[in-house]
């Protein structure tokens, strides 16, 4: 008992002298980017932190939970002030040379109504490489430590509390190229800002924005949006599309699409099946006319209000689809843009699917006319006889006509997987894959039921005749004087 009594005595003679002389060697490292929990526990103590730069950098300081008035400030190495970090807002002083800097906190006027208080506190700066959490990307404070995002692909992440920053950044090539920024399933109001590499302020949005870029590296940095105290930390998902010169796509989604530059090549007549995955989503898509004529583009099967715009190669908005969901119009020759977008959802919608479907004058198109006759294995392309191997029959009441022939006849690339039994059946920028142990096709990605299996006969494989129609987009007429069925 004596002696934590004098241990105490000395606890408090200690920190007299503290406050009143040196606190060299009470200084405590602050790791970047690391957390720090401290209290102090009278209203004449001086706490210091000491922060070593290896590089000119931003430094984002803040100090959170805390449970009575304190206040800090940020000290040069010779311990001239540089500025105060203020009281329950984060405090970022940009670009400090590299080198040691030192940081005060205190009680900010307690008199008699605190005895104690503690705080955490983080400070973020640059300290040679870096590794980021794979989860949270953090740290991510400061424009060095901005987290490196790639065109098109998703982050999942949070605001840890009100005083977090998030820092991402990426890099385009390309000039005269677009990006597409966007923010989704926010769980608290977030903002975003997107800054080019001289730390100008660029573009500003709590939603969505399209911006057209120079080619650079340029940052995002997300953050709290008034949230006063009814949010204490936001989740938020964030994608920015941007040039790049790869144009790879998503074959069921088609993503990333969201800028003009990363449109996805539709083919003429070949419906689109696709969905805005939320408000800030937008779809682009090209067509390459061959020679002039007439364009028909149409939206259909809507699950929420979904609208179209078309632009011409130079970027030249020339209309916005009607109320009626379509547009047609005689066009030059030349690639024309179009692009999917959510009509003022607020929040009555999260997503919404939608079929797009395009017709312009496009030479690439077979323009075979298949005419097959039921139970016999003669058929004739525009007029010309050929021999099948199998004939088309009817089972069930359907009929079954040999997918390889009236698809390759058709333009289409047929492909079979011995592993998988999967055929793959691509066509005018559609790709369909069945399998003969399946009802199941899938179209772009999307499913439909076939009425019977497709069938192999003597190592042909048959389908419904209404695939036909419906997954190759042809017109199908049957006569059933003869026992005709005419493709075209
Ligand atoms: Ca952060
Ligand atoms: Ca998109």
């Amino acid at each position: 008992m004596k002696k934590h009594i004098l241990s105490l005595f000395l606890v408090m003679f200690a920190m007299v002298g503290f406050a009143s002389t040196s606190h060299a060697s009470d200084t405590i490292y602050l790791e970047s980017g690391n957390t720090h929990s401290n209290t102090l526990t009278s209203s004449d103590e001086s706490q210091w932190y000491q922060i070593n730069t290896t590089q000119d950098s931003d430094v984002h300081i803040y100090l959170a939970n805390t449970t009575a008035p304190i206040n800090s400030s940020l000290y040069d190495s010779n311990k001239n002030f540089i500025g105060i970090i203020a009281w329950n807002v984060s405090s970022t002083f940009q670009t400090l040379k590299a080198g040691t800097y030192y940081i005060e906190v205190k009680p900010d006027h307690w008199d008699d109504r605190y005895s104690s208080g503690s705080y955490e506190i983080k400070a973020t700066y640059g300290s040679g490489n870096v590794t980021h959490d794979s989860t949270t990307f953090e740290p991510n404070d400061t424009r060095e430590y901005a987290f490196p995002i790639q065109s098109g692909k998703k982050i999942s992440s949070l605001l840890s509390n009100v005083y977090d920053l998030d820092f991402y950044k990426f890099s385009t090539t390309v000039d005269s190229g677009d990006v597409h920024i966007y923010l989704a399933n926010t769980s608290a109001p977030i903002k975003f800002d997107l800054y080019d590499s001289n730390k100008q302020l660029i573009a500003s949005n709590n939603s969505s924005l399209s911006q057209p870029l120079k080619a650079g590296t340029y940052y995002i940095k997300v953050y709290d949006f008034y949230w006063d105290n009814k949010y204490s930390s936001g989740t938020y998902d964030l994608i920015a599309t941007y040039s790049t010169n790869s144009k790879e796509h998503n074959p069921s989604t088609f993503e990333p699409n969201d800028t003009l530059e990363n449109a996805f090549p539709i083919k003429s007549n070949a419906p689109i099946k696709s969905q805005l995955s939320n408000s800030g989503d937008i779809d682009f898509y090209s067509i390459t006319l061959n020679k002039e004529g007439n364009v028909n583009v149409s939206l259909s099967d809507t699950s929420a209000p979904t609208r179209f715009k078309i632009y011409d190669a130079n970027k030249k908005l020339l209309d916005y689809s009607s109320s009626s969901q379509s547009y047609s119009k005689y066009l030059a020759a030349g690639t024309y843009y179009i692009e999917v977008y959510a009509d003022y959802w607020g929040n009555q919608y999260s997503s919404g699917t939608y079929t797009l479907t395009a017709g312009y004058p496009n030479a690439t198109t077979k323009s075979n006319e298949i005419l097959l006759y039921l139970n016999s294995k003669t058929a004739y392309i525009n007029g010309k006889s050929k021999t099948l191997a199998v004939a088309p029959f009817t089972k069930k009441e359907t009929t079954l006509v040999p997918l390889r022939f009236v698809s390759e006849e058709l333009g289409a690339k047929v492909d079979w997987n011995s592993k998988t039994n999967d055929i793959t059946v691509q066509l005018n920028g559609s790709k369909i894959v069945l399998n003969t142990n399946s009802y199941l096709v899938t179209v772009n990605g999307s499913y439909k039921t076939l009425q019977v299996k497709p069938e192999v006969i003597n190592g042909t494989t048959f389908v419904p005749l209404r695939f036909v129609s419906e997954a190759l987009g042809k017109t199908v007429l049957w006569n059933a004087k003869n026992k005709s069925i005419l493709i075209k």
